[in-house]
């Protein structure tokens, strides 16, 4: 290789590390420079939204970032590839220069790819203790009950299993549960099962936790800062009626959750708890899903008619 072709090499991988950088550029262009801005831009890169938790926020900022980082290193490594196949594309029969036992190439090769893994690592370190994280004094604690198949919410007086229940809420075949709770509040969750495995998932928190029966008790805490309604579900195949088992999360404001507790510890129904703090008819059961029907009828199962028949 003569001064000429080490040019020639040295101004193609100028080439290559201005495509790397044009990447990421246009990504931040296009985001306005924040990472919110670039999940949006991009359908938030799989999660239904940024979440309505400190925590959610978070997990949301660690997956888009990692998105981010990968996308520049697959821009990258794109690059290089199309650069390869084009500049380097046979010629003749002639064996083109070999470049194995490289050793700098292969130190870098080994060593870039453990950087990249370290840092993902540290990050989601960091993320993971913060989002698992509980407080000495969170301001409510939630036991959260499941059975085949549906949820019980019980607002407690303490933390643990020996603390008492001063209102609860039980879903049934009917009534979806509405799981109505405070905005800038400390919410602990504390997770048992009556039967089997289940899983408390609500999409939004960007967050789901096994619910064990036994002697295990999951426990996590959020902190909302999103009022609004939100679908949860049971996130883990639980039997028959795994799909039935739905619950809605109502967020509302201090003074509203005050007002709504209050109502169910004097005995009123969660609908009329609801209607207390301004969700009245409609707006005081679940608006985000609704109950499955579970009744067959003869156009559900019967496909040879003989049903009709025999009527
Ligand atoms: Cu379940």
């Amino acid at each position: 290789m003569g001064a000429k072709g080490s040019a020639a090499r040295r101004r193609a991988s100028v080439r290559i590390a201005g495509l790397g950088l044009g990447g990421a550029a246009l990504l931040m262009l296009l985001s306005g420079c924040s990472i919110e801005g670039v999940g949006k831009a991009f359908g938030n890169f799989g999660w239904p939204s940024n979440g309505i938790s400190l925590q959610a926020h978070k997990m949301y900022d660690l997956w888009i970032a990692s998105v981010i980082a990968a996308l520049v290193v697959g821009i990258f490594v794109w690059g290089l590839i199309f650069w390869c196949i084009i500049r380097y594309r046979k010629r003749g029969d002639e064996l083109p220069v070999q470049t194995r036992f490289n050793m700098p190439m292969e130190v870098l090769y080994t060593v870039t790819p453990i950087l990249i893994v370290a840092v993902l690592f540290y990050y989601t370190a960091i993320v993971q203790t913060d989002v698992d994280k509980l407080s000495k004094n969170p301001d409510q604690v939630v036991e959260v009950v499941a059975f085949k198949w549906q949820w019980q919410f019980n607002y407690r007086d303490g933390i643990g299993k020996d603390a008492g229940t001063v209102a609860s809420t039980v879903g049934s075949a009917d009534v979806i549960p509405l799981l109505v709770l405070p905005t800038g509040e400390k919410i602990r969750f504390e997770e048992t099962s009556k039967d089997v495995i289940h899983s408390f998932w609500v999409p939004e928190l960007l967050f789901k936790r096994d619910v064990f029966p036994g002697n295990v008790r999951n426990t996590f805490e959020v902190t909302l800062d999103k009022e609004g309604r939100y679908v949860g579900r049971c996130a883990e195949l639980c039997g028959t009626y795994h799909a039935f088992m739905q619950f809605e999360l109502v967020a509302v404001a201090p003074a509203k959750f005050d007002a709504f507790l209050a109502a169910k510890k004097g005995g009123a129904t969660t609908q009329e708890a609801m209607a207390a703090i301004g969700f009245t008819g409609k707006d005081s059961y679940a608006v985000t899903t609704e109950p499955l029907n579970t009744r067959r009828q003869d156009s559900s199962w019967n496909q040879s008619g003989t049903a009709a028949a025999g009527k």
